[in-house]
């Protein structure tokens, strides 16, 4: 962050709108007895809730309205006793020098020879206790990981307990919402009793790097803004017909020949790059590698990768899908998701499968010859199938898992029963939800939230107001949809407007992800989420607005 944002960060939750609405009804989903704390009505009168920034509202949340102050030279982010994790666990250590950064900002520098505090109870100390000890500081996180924490705000110190680090994390992020100035400069928190936990345990954002190639620093900004919604799943789809920005260590043509640009690649250290600035924030980097359609791009750097069509008799020249009748197309994509299993470390690898055009394999006589001697009849169909099942079972042979887009499984392939289906056609995905977890596979939702489309209105309105659940099935049905994804396609993205469009539209979906079913109420939202996108601008995040009005931060 750059020196204007640490100083507008200085003035950052004085961005109030007095709250005339209802507190928020929050679920107390809490299993443990609830602590002792003098919890009493809040003032209405002292101006806003403590929560009324908080973004996205956590499961359970009670506030005082006692309030202790923090001195920023004073102040302390620490781990405490008991903690499995100490000061050689850098991404703790990282992620406090962060969210000192983000409450204080230059305030430590300002604030030195202030007189002391007011009189007001101090808090002295944020401590972080990490009870499991796995999978510790150097581990990634997976779906299972748990992002649970307890977040309890008392004089002297405050706790913030969590299973693991992922929920340290979050709870990190949760603290730093709280935390505010008040207009004499004073760094403030209400005393507070936070128990919180994900309601879905994907939470994705997808860019696009082959439409418009995105510079690293768009994409580590992206995951920046990820951590301040508590997304955890980049679903980073790297390469497709239009450019194949991603440098292969085995197959170096790909990229050379299939890039938009010598320079518009990624690197195997800015894949590393982005792989550890994502897990230092908690979130899982899946990698999309989208076959046997959308692959324009490959032909350009492998020979005989793409079905060659024919006009007639004679070949036209142009390419289709991937050639499934062939051997060598098999040996190549070994060899290639051999790679990608070893570069991407998370569990799971998109394996694509959307769109896939028939029309080239119809017009290809060895493909037709093919097609009958498989027995497949003239079903196109079954021949994508027979294709997806091999890289399916060339996946899973290095341990990971997939997820593919919703056609493999509406064309019936025969699929792993532990295969994640993610749905993203717009027109019937209730029904589609309930066909895919009817059949007893895991769902990710997307077709709500393509975040490309834009009109004029608050139309995260509509993203916000989408029930991922609502849909015809039985409870263990249910239980199958793990989440979601925001989807920002790159046919109309580049790094000029990628954060705009994304944030805080994006938000909304993670709150939804995020938060308890019950919460619903728009003109809460709304006020909660101007004041978030006020403090992702603060924090050099260039959100676009809500709708009419301004942050505190900006005149000063
Ligand atoms: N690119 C790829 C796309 C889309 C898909 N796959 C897409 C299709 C329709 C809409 C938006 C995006 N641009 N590779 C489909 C998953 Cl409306």
């Amino acid at each position: 962050m750059g020196l204007g944002g640490l100083l507008v960060g200085l003035f950052l939750v004085s961005a109030v709108l007095v709250g005339t609405s209802v507190r928020h009804g929050v679920s107390r989903a809490e299993p443990e007895p609830e602590p002792e704390l003098e919890l009493a009505e809040w003032d209405p009168a002292s101006g806003a809730f403590p929560e009324d920034s908080l973004w996205p509202l956590p499961q359970s949340l009670r506030t005082s309205p006692r309030q202790l102050q923090l001195a920023p030279d004073r102040f302390q982010i620490v781990h405490g006793a008991g903690s499995s994790a100490g000061p050689a666990c850098a991404l703790l250590q990282d992620a406090f020098r962060r969210y000192y950064e983000y409450m204080f900002g230059y305030a430590r520098w300002l604030q030195r020879g202030r007189k002391g505090l007011a009189a007001k109870p101090e808090l002295a100390q944020l401590q972080v206790v990490i009870s499991s000890p796995e999978p510790g500081c150097n581990g990634y996180p997976q779906l299972a990981s748990s992002e649970a924490y307890r977040l309890t705000i008392t004089e002297p110190v405050a706790v913030l307990k969590a299973d693991e680090v992922w929920g340290a994390l979050r709870g990190l992020e949760t603290f730093s919402q709280l935390v505010h100035e008040d207009d004499y400069g004073s760094f403030l928190v209400n005393a507070s009793e936070i128990y919180d936990f994900p309601r879905f345990a994907h939470r994705g954002i997808l860019l696009d790097t082959s439409r418009h190639y995105l510079p690293l620093k768009s994409i580590l900004t992206n995951l920046d803004a990820m951590a301040f919604n508590k997304f955890n799943v980049l679903h980073w789809h790297v390469v497709d017909d239009q450019s194949f920005p991603y440098q292969s260590i085995y197959f170096p043509e790909l990229s050379n020949k299939g890039a938009y640009s010598y320079n518009h690649i990624y690197t195997p250290t800015d894949v590393h790059l982005v792989i550890e600035y994502a897990r230092l924030r908690g979130i899982r980097v899946i990698p999309e590698f989208d076959t046997p359609g959308h692959t324009q791009s490959w032909g350009q750097g492998q020979k005989d990768l793409l079905t060659p069509c024919y006009s007639g008799k004679q070949p036209s020249g142009s390419f289709g899908p991937v050639n499934p009748i062939l051997n060598t197309t098999y040996d190549f994509m070994t060899k290639f998701f051999k790679e990608i299993s070893s570069v991407f470390p998370d569990d799971y690898i998109h394996l694509g499968g959307d769109e896939v055009s028939f029309a080239c394999w119809k017009s290809n006589p060895e493909v037709k010859e093919f097609m009958k001697k498989q027995g497949f009849g003239i079903d196109y169909a079954k021949l994508e199938s027979y294709y997806i099942q091999k890289i399916l079972d060339i996946v899973s042979s290095y341990n990971k898992g997939y997820v593919v887009w919703q056609e493999v499984f509406d064309n019936k392939a025969q699929l792993k029963p532990d295969t994640v289906i993610e749905v993203w056609m717009g027109n019937n995905y209730v029904q589609e939800l309930s066909s895919v977890t009817g059949a007893g596979f895991t769902a990710i939702l997307a077709a709500p939230w393509y975040l490309d489309y834009i009109s004029y209105g608050q139309d995260w309105k509509k993203y916000y107001s989408v029930e991922p659940l609502d849909f015809p099935g039985s409870e263990k049905q249910k239980k199958l949809v793990i989440g979601g994804e925001a989807c920002l396609w790159g046919e109309f993205v580049d790094a000029t407007n990628l954060t705009p469009r994304l944030w805080p539209r994006a938000s909304a979906v993670g709150e939804r992800l995020w938060s308890s079913r019950n919460v619903t109420d728009l003109k809460d939202a709304y006020k909660r989420l101007s004041n978030h996108r006020c403090r992702m601008l603060s924090r050099g995040i260039a959100a676009e607005p809500v709708f009419v009005g301004y942050c505190a931060h900006e005149a000063r």
